[in-house]
């Protein structure tokens, strides 16, 4: 009888999975429309954290518009100002006598990176795919699956339904693309390159093509090549392929630059390319395919998230965003945006891949915005902010290369600028890991970039618990940054208090002597470095430097707005509305600021941010998402999501400022800057879930607005994993899973628990935290 019922279950369950066909995967993960995109934020990313690729899905022409991370202009370079220590003590002299102007001329003049600017990242090409004989169309759907990494489009012309499916592969290295009619012979188009780059060269041989690119200014150059699979006639024709008379036809597609790395340029494109490509071809496409759902799924898997779901689900995306800024009342639409932030990642950046820039990997331009690079006084930081909460660590290996090389180049630029040991990275770095000042010294000569990186591998540490990673990696990388601070710092004549100067509060107010993030920030560093010297049991020496050091740094103030100072002076203006609201940093991604200990300052910050205003770029309104969940308002985090959802650009909705979504969901800063989709989901998961006070709070700035809803696989610091479901605006169950043997202590409103976990054993309690 068990054993029979058992059976009716497994073929019911089979029967449902296989009636969940590609087109039924739950709406919360995808991203759907009923016409092709026009414009490129209406096109769809796909993406392996190398090789990018915006999708147009046209009927009678497709723009397959893609990337290779490594295209930039630009030639290996140190950046640093040979000398500029010179001016060090000047500068200081002139911010303390309260001469900025004076002292931003010196420093623009003696202090900034050479050349001044960094440079930029690439657009690669156009794959352009043109069909014969279909301008008449019906049943049009494109969607972007994030269950499975995949792009499809659908349609029916001339009585014939076609189906093409993209993905960009990992472990195959190439974009797929699968094109299929359902008649014989019915598949008729041909394919061609096309790129900005004025040096630029197409070859066609056999079932390839090939564009060869070489950036304007600089030493890098570019070669993407395809091949087409496909049981009908495969043909050249002028620059162009053709594919005739078939049913199914396969593209091939990848691209290699010679870069190697920051100071290596003598790659060999051709090689790589061909290399690739030769393996692509032996291998059928649902191997192809079955691979990188695989690869995909591993990461992409482990988390899940769900709210109410309404009538709104059944909505094209596009329509879903407009009818959001109108009424809030579309939760799911949220999970949406969480697991769209995650797949984002994952298409961005992989282990062995370039971090994700300003724009991921996905640009159509030769100068984009702030020229896509790396801005570190937020915007790279916020990319990563989702990474660990959840569940994809991995997705920020490429972040610990970036942060090991600014680490060598920036003691150079350490000892040029500042005759210091250790190393520093300001505003911005690029693909040749620049870390001097750049752009003007009102704004680039910023000190505390590498710091605030640093405390992306404190955190990795907090969240895995992972010793080796602590003592190989992180330590000394983070114990680099420190060593810079404890000779950069210097004793202010006016307060007696260790400050930062010259530095910038970002990017407000100029150059000045003792911004309160950049104290915020080096608190947490040197705490960092103290706790991990502990916990390693080594540079006991150092660690004594650094605790004397701490409670000399200048303290956070509050001012006579009662508000937190941005500044040493209680010099802050409330009526200033500034997208950077830095000095909140020790609310959020820092913890020194925080209810429990320091309930003044809390409100002092608070009230800070109620001057700012909610309204901002698309990355503001992130962290100001993150801020508020922090400060326990749920209500007034999810407010800040209608201003997130603002339709930019979208059907006819007229744009009224401020940041908001594009169609695609890109966030918009605007122009599309990929920080926000980042940002915004972290922030909505702290409303969840938090664990910077060494505890784990359970829902703890759950809105009105999301009264149900469950989340698995969702991280906790301390090496927690953790599955919760609430309705009626209360916890129900909740599972945590230790994975590394920690103490754990578990709170949901005011009832606290504390217990001692075994690792890789899961406790499961109701929802007044009862075990059960
Ligand atoms: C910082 C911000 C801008 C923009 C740029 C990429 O300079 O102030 O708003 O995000 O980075």
């Amino acid at each position: 009888m068990k054993a029979k019922s058992i059976l009716i279950f497994l073929l019911v369950f089979l029967a449902s999975s296989i009636f969940v066909s590609a087109k039924e995967e739950p709406n919360h993960l995808k991203l759907w429309y009923t016409k092709p995109a026009l414009k490129w934020t209406e096109a769809l990313p796909i993406g392996n954290g190398r090789l990018g690729a915006m999708i147009f899905g046209g009927v009678e022409n497709d723009r397959i518009q893609f990337n290779e991370e490594t295209l930039w202009t630009g030639a290996p370079n140190d950046y640093a100002h040979k000398g500029a220590s010179k001016y060090l003590g000047q500068i200081r002299q002139l911010l303390s006598d309260g001469k900025q102007k004076e002292a931003e001329d010196l420093g623009m003049a003696e202090f900034m990176g050479v050349p001044i600017r960094q440079k930029a990242y690439q657009a690669f090409g156009d794959l352009n795919l043109h069909f014969l004989n279909q301008s008449t169309f019906t049943n049009y759907h494109r969607e972007l699956d994030l269950k499975n990494a995949l792009h499809r489009v659908s349609y029916q012309s001339n009585g014939v339904n076609f189906t093409r499916e993209y993905l960009s592969s990992n472990p195959d290295q190439v974009i797929a693309i699968r094109l299929t009619a359902d008649q014989k012979k019915a598949l008729n188009f041909t394919l061609d390159f096309d790129a900005l780059h004025e040096s630029k060269t197409m070859e066609v041989s056999g079932n390839s093509l090939t564009l060869k690119v070489q950036v304007k200014d600089g030493a890098l150059r570019g070669v993407a090549s395809l091949k087409v699979v496909s049981d009908g006639t495969v043909s050249a024709k002028g620059n162009q392929l053709s594919v005739s008379g078939a049913k199914t036809a396969t593209i091939y597609l990848t691209a290699a630059t010679n870069y190697v790395n920051y100071k290596d340029v003598s790659g060999d494109p051709e090689q790589k390319v061909k290399q690739i490509l030769a393996k692509a071809e032996t291998k059928k496409y649902k191997q192809i395919l079955s691979s990188h759902v695989a690869d995909y799924q591993k990461l992409f898997s482990r988390f899940d998230v769900q709210f109410s779901e309404n009538e709104r689900v059944k909505l094209p995306t596009n329509e879903r965003i407009i009818e959001f800024s109108k009424s809030a009342d579309d939760p799911q639409l949220l999970a949406l945006y969480i697991q769209y932030g995650r797949y984002l990642l994952i298409s961005s950046s992989r282990p062995g891949t370039h971090p994700a820039n300003l724009q991921g990997i996905w640009n159509d331009q030769l100068n984009p915005s702030w020229d896509s690079k790396y801005t570190v006084n937020i915007n790279t930081e916020m990319n990563y902010w989702p990474v660990e909460v959840a569940n994809l660590a991995e997705c920020q290996e490429p972040l610990y290369s970036l942060i090991a090389d600014c680490a060598e180049t920036g003691k150079t630029v350490a000892k040029e600028h500042y005759n210091a040991t250790g190393w520093v990275l300001h505003h911005n770095t690029d693909i040749w890991r620049g870390t001097a000042p750049i752009n003007a010294s009102n704004h680039g000569i910023w000190v505390t970039g590498g710091a605030w990186l640093s405390r992306h591998l404190w955190e990795h540490y907090q969240f895995s618990q992972d010793k080796e990673f602590l003592a190989n990696q992180a330590y000394p990388l983070m114990k680099g940054a420190a060593e810079f601070f404890t000779e950069f710092l210097t004793v202010d004549p006016k307060t007696g208090y260790l400050i930062s100067t010259p530095s910038n509060s970002p990017e407000n107010g100029g150059l000045v002597a003792g911004p309160t993030m950049d104290h915020q920030i080096i608190r947490a560093l040197f705490r960092s470095c103290i706790e991990a010297s502990e916990i390693l049991g080594t540079d006991q020496a150092f660690a004594l430097k650094l605790k004397e050091m701490l409670p000399k740094i200048a303290p956070n103030q509050i001012g006579k707005h009662g508000q937190l100072q941005e500044w040493m002076e209680d010099k802050d203006d409330p009526t200033n509305k500034h997208r950077h609201v830095s000095h909140l940093w020790g609310v959020h991604p820092g913890n020194e600021i925080n209810w429990k200990d320091t309930p003044d300052l809390m409100k002092a910050a608070r009230q800070s941010l109620i001057y700012r205003g909610d309204d901002g770029t698309g990355w503001s309104l992130a962290w100001k998402i993150n801020f508020w969940a922090r400060f326990l308002d749920g209500n007034h985090a999810y407010d800040m999501l209608k201003l997130l959802f603002r339709p930019v650009q979208i059907d006819d909705v007229v744009y009224t400022g401020g940041g908001g979504s594009y169609t695609n969901l890109f966030d918009a800063h605007p122009p599309f800057q990929i920080d926000g989709n980042f940002g915004a989901p972290a922030g909505m998961i702290e409303m969840l879930v938090q664990s910077q006070l060494n505890e784990i709070d359970i829902l703890p700035a759950l809105p009105d607005a999301l009264p149900s809803g469950n989340i698995s696989g969702v991280c906790a610091r301390g090496g927690f994993e953790l599955i919760f479901s609430w309705a009626g605006g209360k916890l129900q169950k909740l599972d945590v899973l230790s994975k590394a043997g920690k103490k754990c202590k578990l709170k949901y409103g005011e009832k606290v628990i504390e217990m001692v976990t075994e690792k890789g054993k899961t406790y499961s309690f109701n929802g007044q935290l009862k075990r059960l």
